[in-house]
């Protein structure tokens, strides 16, 4: 037996002695539902397939102004547009990175009298851009209710945690 296997066996026979079959048991189970809870509550990386998911619903149609806050992807848009910061609705300015995390609203799309999930990445690393804020509340509930509050900084996880702007990317209809 090499020093490994004995190192193993050693661990092994330690947990053996100390911790009942039930109460290991016991204790994978706490994980096990305690993360099913915590979960879902977890903010969802989307960054790794960040397509527009919208098909033609993506396209402004005639008539529509995509910078002003009442079209219908901002719905729950709370940030600079990045379209006004010289990035576009669904990409990030050159020299800034999207976050990984988002806010998600669910926007009606008044021309097909659909409803849409969309994600809103902030763009990180570059000061501030101060054009077309958009301060959207569609689902959203005060900051006390912290888990459905959008007035966050979802840069946070970046390695830039500087705030630059906001896109809209619709994920895909909702269902
Ligand atoms: N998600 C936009 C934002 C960034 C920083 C602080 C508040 C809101």
């Amino acid at each position: 037996m090499n020093w490994v296997d004995r190192l193993g066996e050693g661990l092994a026979r330690g947990v053996a002695h100390n911790v009942s079959r039930r109460g290991l048991l016991a204790s994978v189970s706490k994980i096990l539902v305690g993360s099913a809870f915590i979960m879902p509550v977890l903010p969802i990386s989307r960054v790794a397939h960040a397509q527009e998911g919208g098909g033609a619903a993506a396209e402004p149609a005639a008539g529509d102004d995509p910078t002003n806050c009442d079209y219908w992807r901002h719905c729950a848009l709370d940030g600079f547009q990045c379209s006004c910061c010289g990035g576009t609705l669904n990409s990030c300015p050159a020299g800034s990175e999207a976050s990984p995390i988002s806010w998600v609203g669910t926007c009606h799309n008044p021309h097909e009298n659909k409803n849409y999930v969309v994600a809103y990445h902030d763009c990180c690393g570059k000061t501030a851009c101060g054009r077309c804020y958009c301060g959207n509340q569609v689902d959203e509930r005060p900051g006390y209710e912290f888990f459905r509050h959008n007035d966050v900084d979802w840069c946070m996880a970046n390695r830039s945690a500087v705030y630059h702007c906001t896109v809209s990317l619709i994920v895909g209809p909702a269902t």
